[in-house]
């Protein structure tokens, strides 16, 4: 009805008084968009790679979407990944390598524009909310980003004293289904006002950004979520630990996978149940988090605005739920490195189908900036527009997909094999096409010696000093 007023009213304007028909601005062509981001959620759900997990909002985006089942972060772990995405930067450009490290308030990152900026000096409209850069702007910096004061929310609520698992983590660490009302979680709030946005009249395009904080830890979630899955019969992961997939893995490498020790180390392997608990939590909260997806592609859908729309998912990083006896990110293995991505294009063109390219969250800068006609920023741009893949997506795609972890801590996969040079040159090569859980490390093949120094020649020149901030 909304629309049908609003075309109404331009067909009277242009139309029936002609007078003004030369005075009338075209309406602006470009496309909105609206920008999903999850946190810390890896491929079980999006493309199914475990078993039983429900997720069929992410199944209806991608049906009108092109999705990226080789896409990959450039930092896996949130402040870093979202430090690179919204500069167009690779870390090893700004040095913002690590969580904790504020990068926006940085010198090194002070001429560098951020996309929000840029759509908003482009003339949208920018609307945010929840997750998102997570980390400290300045007021001038807020204020040239959005249109509106973003909510962030946060984590909560945290798991409830009895199900808490591991010591002094244990807030964060366990499985709560929970009793209160969904609006105790920000991500439903958050939800229920980018929903009350896409119901709102808007004379420019606008960029909707919604930063979902889960399925990230505390595994809370509303009671229903885990209600889905049968705990006791959840499968653990394909690439699950195994007691001498570590033995191939240089020492630099075996520390990342130990990063959160302290409250991990060979946990999952020695405690089965414990392990099923925190499957159940990762289960739950993507349902969840798939859950206020489908909230807002619905609100979407019935809006002015269902056609002219590009819709981005992406997730900030991948996620270990066991795998090479880890648990989160942070490591420069596949299950860190990729994410769920998926662009859909307006009026869902080429929905359905599926892109092999090696894209990375890098790349999404210069998208946006190509299909929304966003002016350049004052930085080098790092990434690609994926125009090419995304309007033809079996063309081929010539960039890697680099993630880099910390100072010298490098990964690139060109979709067939991921190469892994740590700081102090040792390395891991795997061939991703008979051995995608990476059990094998192939480095050493003198078969493979020119993969390896192909894929080498990814490595950047020019590392910039880390600009602080902690592992995990
Ligand atoms: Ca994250």
């Amino acid at each position: 009805m909304k629309r049908l007023r609003f075309l109404t009213r331009l067909v009277v304007v242009l139309w029936v008084i002609p007078g003004l028909r030369a005075a009338e601005p075209a309406a602006d062509p470009r496309p909105n968009v609206v920008w999903l981001i999850v946190d810390d959620m890896n491929l079980f759900g999006f493309l199914h790679e475990q078993p039983g997990m429900i997720t069929p909002n992410m199944d209806r985006l991608r049906e009108r979407a092109v999705t990226f089942p080789q896409g990959v972060c450039n930092a896996p772990s949130c402040v870093p990944s979202r430090a690179s995405m919204f500069s167009g930067q690779y870390p090893f450009t700004t040095g913002s390598y690590l969580n904790g490290s504020d990068p926006w308030e940085k010198p090194v990152m002070a001429g560098i524009d951020s996309l929000p900026e840029q759509f908003k000096a482009g003339g949208y409209k920018v609307w945010a909310g929840g997750k998102v850069f997570h980390a400290k702007l300045t007021p001038e910096r807020k204020a040239a980003a959005f249109d509106n004061d973003p909510r962030a929310g946060g984590f909560g609520p945290f798991v409830y004293p009895e199900d808490r698992l591991i010591g002094s983590w244990g807030k964060w660490w366990g499985s709560s289904a929970w009793d209160g009302p969904d609006s105790d979680f920000p991500d439903n709030r958050n939800t229920d006002d980018a929903m009350a946005f896409l119901g709102e009249e808007h004379q420019e395009p606008f960029c909707l950004i919604l930063g979902l904080w889960r399925p990230h830890t505390p595994f809370t979630a509303p009671r229903r979520f885990f209600e889905m899955y049968d705990k006791d019969t959840l499968p653990f992961p394909p690439a699950s630990w195994s007691e001498d997939d570590m033995a191939d893995v240089p020492e630099m490498g075996r520390r990342l996978s130990s990063v959160w020790g302290q409250r991990w180390e060979r946990t999952g392997a020695d405690d089965p149940e414990l392990w099923r608990q925190i499957l159940w939590g990762y289960y739950a909260c993507t349902s969840f988090a798939d859950y206020n997806i489908g909230r807002v592609l619905d609100a979407l859908a019935e809006s002015a605005y269902a056609e002219n729309t590009m819709v981005v998912l992406v997730s900030d990083n991948g996620y270990h739920v066991g795998e090479k006896n880890h648990f989160e990110k942070s490591t420069l293995w596949s299950t860190s490195a990729r994410i769920p991505f998926a662009v859909q294009l307006p009026g869902g063109v080429n929905g359905g189908r599926t892109s092999q390219a090696t894209v990375g969250l890098i790349d999404l800068f210069p998208t946006l900036m190509d299909y929304c006609g966003l002016p350049a920023p004052r930085q080098r741009i790092e990434g690609k527009s994926m125009r090419e893949v995304l309007e033809n997506p079996s063309a081929k795609w010539s960039r890697p997909g680099i993630t880099v972890y910390e100072e010298n801590m490098f990964s690139v996969t060109d979709g067939r094999f991921r190469y892994i040079r740590y700081a102090d040159g040792s390395e891991e090569l795997y061939d991703l096409s008979d051995d995608p859980y990476e059990f094998t490390n192939r480095a050493e093949d003198p078969r493979l010696a020119d993969v390896k120094a192909r894929l080498a020649r990814s490595l950047p020149e020019y590392w910039a000093p880390t600009m602080g901030g902690r592992e995990g």
